[in-house]
């Protein structure tokens, strides 16, 4: 069994809205190359709602099961309970993490911080991982808050925070090292993989980079 903390190594996060071909075949060929972890993440412009949200939903959670990686929902709580997702991550403008734990019980809890003082906040109260971000530019989040660099994970490690924890925000196959050697478990992203012409072999590529800047560091 792996630990979370493992899982964490290559985070695919993706919606309809991000995948320029099927969203199932971009997860499959994502999985193939390497991803270790989904997250579902319906939102913006001309995303499902209701119905076809839940479908998408459950189409997605069949290949994670498959694949045996955990699957995660975005937000969406209730979502994530119905249909008995393996987890649900919430920022910091979504419902309190109390509640949230109160009706998810011992599923995996996400949360994105921004500095140390949510990171400990977040760990305090019951956070399972953190998110962190955004490291670098990106454009596929539209409300972004300001760009960090990977020196915030490094602020989030030497205030003593020891949670599993990815980076997200413009990572790419570039820059992936810096987010690992800051300290991070993992790397999030969703256009690095979900608009890359080959998705599996750009998560291999991935994959690859974390593995070999973790070596460095354990
Ligand atoms: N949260 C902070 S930045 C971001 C999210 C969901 C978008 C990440 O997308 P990309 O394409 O990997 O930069
Ligand atoms: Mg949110």
């Amino acid at each position: 069994m792996m630990t979370l903390r493992e899982q964490l190594a290559l985070y695919f996060v993706m919606g309809s809205t991000n995948c320029p071909a099927p969203p199932q075949s971009i997860l499959e060929e994502a999985i193939k190359g390497g991803t270790t972890i989904f997250q579902f993440r319906e939102k913006g412009n001309g995303s499902l709602k209701g119905s076809e949200k839940k479908e998408l939903a459950q189409t997605l959670q069949r290949i994670c099961k498959q694949y045996s990686i955990p699957f995660i929902i975005n937000d969406d709580v209730d979502l994530a309970v119905e249909i008995g997702a393996d987890g649900v991550h919430i920022g910091q403008e979504d419902e309190q993490i109390e509640q949230v734990r109160q009706k998810i019980g011992n599923k995996i809890l996400g949360v994105s911080v921004h500095n140390a003082e949510e990171a400990k906040q977040a760990e305090l109260l019951g956070a399972d991982y953190l998110g962190v971000g955004p490291i670098f530019y990106t454009t596929t989040k539209e409300d972004i808050r300001e760009v960090s660099g990977p020196a915030v994970i490094q602020m989030i490690r030497s205030a003593e925070i020891t949670l599993p924890l990815v980076g997200i925000g413009g990572i790419d196959s570039q820059n992936a090292h810096e987010v690992i050697a800051a300290g991070a478990d993992g790397i999030a992203l969703i256009s690095a993989i979900s608009l890359q012409d080959d998705p599996q072999q750009s998560a291999r590529k991935l994959k690859t980079i974390v593995d070999e800047n973790k070596k460095h560091i354990i």
